[in-house]
């Protein structure tokens, strides 16, 4: 399908003890052989061979290890060459150029995976699950990644748009050809209770894969409350790290302060903030307003207070920070900072917030587990539950899946049943699960998805 050989250096470039670069192409191996001192031409599939690279008066360049796999058992269906070259900066470009000029391109960032997807060794998810791969962070990240590589989300989606395709054929024999009686003839009954199931499956799997996605990234906690409550103490107890300064002067963090913790497999991007109250100092201002922006921004709130303040019903002193968090649809811990200050424990806590209450001291510690364990059970997340790889794409995809489904489902409820219409929503909801593993997509948008990825891969 591509007439070219394409090569490219597949390892990062920085200097280390080896790099890579990487050929395909039908004239992969023949271009090696212009630069390689052992015959590598007749070369069987998935070996390796030690050798010297060699410029064009026959002097060596350095020292190398090359692996041939033939194709088509390799990861573009193309025959693929690897050199294993040293890992300096200047040798790895030096090679690389020499392979330029026995005849390669240059690969375009995302280019062996492309013709992966093209030749039909993955789709499209698993061509994304790759990148996701190279990117992840955290440990959810790359099993979520490594999930898609081996093609959960095409399994996930298959059973579904089969069903969508049955149910169209069926359909369309319908109407086209009453007169066949051994087609059943689908009536409203039969097709309002399976497009509501659908329904369910879609919503099922996007709130699998919202959380997905909020996992690939890490769950952004935001630590927000009224000065001196203990913020920045709770952060740096979370962290056990003295990252943001503490001080019993209200009023000392200004600007956010950021870091991340890991707990299990999950991955918190924990962001504390100005104390928020009303001030007249400039700088305090700017603060306050970037603890708002942040707001709007979080996966999950840690709403702080002083538990003396809570225990003396001190509501004023709070109301500034709760007016800032009022609304929003996320979910909201309640900490209860410096239980280590009061003596009798406190009768009830349940009336102070809609969410949950956490007593804790950032001095002694007590409570941090308990938090700990509070915040990944907000994030929706549990060990044992699948969870998929998730992309912007693949949620808008879903989201217009869901949209089709119930304007079909509409076609449905009225006097008079409107099938065709009903099929044409079905085949639009069968067209966007398909271009989510890549079936159905136009040239613009495989563009754009492996125009992200890194050159090499
Ligand atoms: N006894 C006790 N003191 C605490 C606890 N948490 C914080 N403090 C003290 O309370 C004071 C304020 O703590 P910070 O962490 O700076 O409070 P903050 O909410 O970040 O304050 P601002 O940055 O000014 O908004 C410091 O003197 C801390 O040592 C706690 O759990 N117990
Ligand atoms: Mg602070």
């Amino acid at each position: 399908m591509f007439e070219n050989t394409i090569a490219a250096i597949s390892t990062s470039l920085q200097d280390g003890a080896i790099s890579i670069i990487r050929l395909s192409g039908d004239q992969a191996i023949e271009i090696t052989q212009k630069i390689f001192d052992r015959n590598i031409m007749n070369a069987k599939s998935h070996t390796i061979h030690y050798g010297f690279i060699i410029d064009q008066d026959k002097n060596p360049v350095d020292e190398v290890l090359i692996s041939i796999f033939r194709a088509p058992k390799t990861y573009t269906r193309e025959d693929i060459v690897e050199i294993n070259c040293h890992g300096g900066t200047f040798i790895t470009r030096k090679i690389l150029s020499m392979v330029l000029s026995a005849g390669a391109d240059l690969a375009k960032p995302g280019e062996f995976t492309q013709r992966a997807f093209y030749h039909g060794r993955i789709d499209l998810s698993q061509a994304e699950a790759v990148q996701d791969m190279i990117e992840a962070s955290n440990n959810t990240a790359a099993t979520m990644a490594i999930h898609g590589i081996k093609g959960s989300v095409k399994k996930l989606l298959q059973p579904l748009i089969d069903d969508l395709m049955d149910i169209i054929a069926q359909i369309e024999v319908n109407i086209d050809y009453p007169e066949y009686e051994d087609v059943e003839q689908l009536t409203t009954n039969d097709l309002l209770p399976k497009t509501n199931d659908w329904l369910e499956k879609i919503d099922h799997i996007l709130s699998r894969v919202q959380t997905g996605q909020m996992l690939k990234k890490g769950i952004d906690t935001i630590i927000v409350g009224k000065p001196n409550v203990g913020k920045s103490s709770l952060l740096n107890a979370l962290l056990e790290e003295d990252k943001a300064i503490v001080t019993d002067i209200a009023g000392t963090t200004r600007d956010l302060v950021e870091g991340q913790i890991h707990i299990g497999s999950v991955q918190l991007n924990l962001i504390d903030t100005a104390g928020i109250r009303k001030s007249n100092d400039k700088i305090e201002q700017i603060g306050i307003e970037r603890t708002k922006q942040e707001i709007s921004k979080a996966d999950v709130i840690l709403e702080i207070r002083d538990i003396r303040d809570q225990q003396n019903k001190n509501k004023d002193s709070m109301q500034t920070a709760l007016k800032m968090i009022k609304g929003k649809d996320v979910p909201i811990i309640t900490v209860l900072n410096k239980v280590d200050l009061i003596s009798t424990p406190l009768p009830n806590t349940k009336d102070v917030s809609r969410g949950t209450i956490i007593e804790t001291s950032a001095v002694t510690g007590k409570g941090m587990q308990e938090l700990k364990s509070e915040l990944l059970k907000l994030a929706g997340f549990s060990e044992n539950q699948s969870i998929y790889m998730a992309r912007e794409r693949h949620i808008h995809n879903l989201l217009n899946v869901k949209e089709s489904l119930k304007r079909a489902a509409s076609y449905l409820n009225s006097t008079s049943p409107q099938l065709e219409l009903f099929a044409e929503e079905l085949r639009g909801a069968s067209d966007e699960l398909g271009e989510i593993t890549g079936k159905i997509s136009s040239d613009d948008l495989l563009g754009k998805i492996f125009s992200g990825f890194c050159i090499g891969k």
